[in-house]
């Protein structure tokens, strides 16, 4: 069931106030993504320093004549997350589905892109619904007969911590029954300086995208953080392997937000995202811990990401 805005307020409300207080203070990343945050996360894919998007599109472009080879005619597309006028168009060219369906929580956004997708490709049908795709949710009834391929491109699965991600693929495997194919992109360990470069750009695009988060809660939930108080950081944990976005505090600093107050010391920090790397084992274990058998993969000529066929 989709969640209306006052259960969504209700929810941020509650994600904000307890997570300001947990002993290791963190806000869930969901939150960055107001109309404002995703203007700026597109704004951040199209940064010379945030090589994910231009290489997975690269990279589909390449080899997607070898992806489709691999998928059955007349398949129902569905994709996790609204789609974009880039990526989602290689695949629908090359594969020909009979039916595409995009799942994505916001439904301006959802229905916007799907007319677009629409006119590009005016035989396909088109099948879009709201709807927050970690939770339950059915299919359109139509698809029911159709062979079904997931498709979850950008490594989004990155910004779950391996728990919620593994159950993520399940969900996914449940949704699209045995015998599915799922098309996934998985971001690469790499260089540090190159991790630490794409998620602290030099134009300052994403230290906005996370501050953005301050300015929200401000706005949304009667509060009065100093957004001078504190300073976008990112940073590269080995053991996790995942690059953690943090809003660190310039100083000593007090506030309150819906009528709470709060303490930070100069030096903590509230933890806002983590966008996980994987090597090419630990990207298949992943996938075979979430129920799905990975059966092809194909990486750009530097090994920067990676786009893994697996099968339920
Ligand atoms: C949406 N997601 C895959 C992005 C990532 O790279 O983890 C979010 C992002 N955060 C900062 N820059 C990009």
């Amino acid at each position: 069931m989709l969640a209306t805005l006052d259960e969504q307020a209700q929810a941020f409300r509650e994600d904000v106030l307890a997570g300001l207080s947990a002993p290791i203070p963190a806000v869930p990343a969901r939150w960055l993504y107001d109309r404002r945050g995703s203007e700026l996360f597109d704004d951040i894919t199209r940064l010379p320093a945030y090589y994910p998007t231009r290489t997975e599109t690269g990279l589909l472009n390449e080899v997607m004549p070898d992806i489709a080879a691999r998928i059955p005619r007349g398949a129902a597309v569905v994709e996790f997350g609204a789609g974009s006028q880039t990526k989602t168009p290689i695949l629908l060219r090359a594969i020909a589905p009979a039916a595409y369906v995009p799942v994505d929580i916001s439904g301006d956004y959802l229905n916007d892109s799907a007319a677009e997708l629409q006119a590009s490709f005016p035989g396909l049908e088109v099948l879009p619904v709201v709807a927050d795709f970690v939770r339950s949710f059915n299919l359109p009834e139509g698809i029911d007969s159709l062979p079904k391929l997931g498709f979850f491109p950008g490594s989004t699965i990155g910004n779950f911590v391996p728990r919620s991600g593994t159950d993520l693929l399940r969900h996914f495997r449940a949704l699209l029954g045995t015998g599915a194919l799922l098309l996934i992109g998985m971001d690469r360990v790499k260089p540090i300086e190159r991790l630490l470069a794409a998620y602290d750009d030099p134009a300052g695009v994403t230290a906005e995208f996370n501050l953005n988060l301050l300015e929200r809660i401000n706005r949304e939930l009667d509060g009065d953080i100093p957004l001078d108080a504190f300073r976008h950081e990112a940073r590269w944990n080995d053991i996790l392997s995942r690059i953690e976005m943090h809003l660190v505090a310039s100083r000593d600093v007090e506030f309150s937000v819906a009528g709470r107050h709060f303490r930070f010391s100069a030096g903590s920090s509230i933890h806002t995202e983590n966008s996980h790397k994987y090597g090419p084992r630990g990207a298949r274990l992943m996938l075979l811990a979430g129920g799905w058998t990975p059966i092809a993969e194909w990486t750009d000529p530097n090994d920067d990401f990676a786009v893994i066929l697996a099968e339920a």
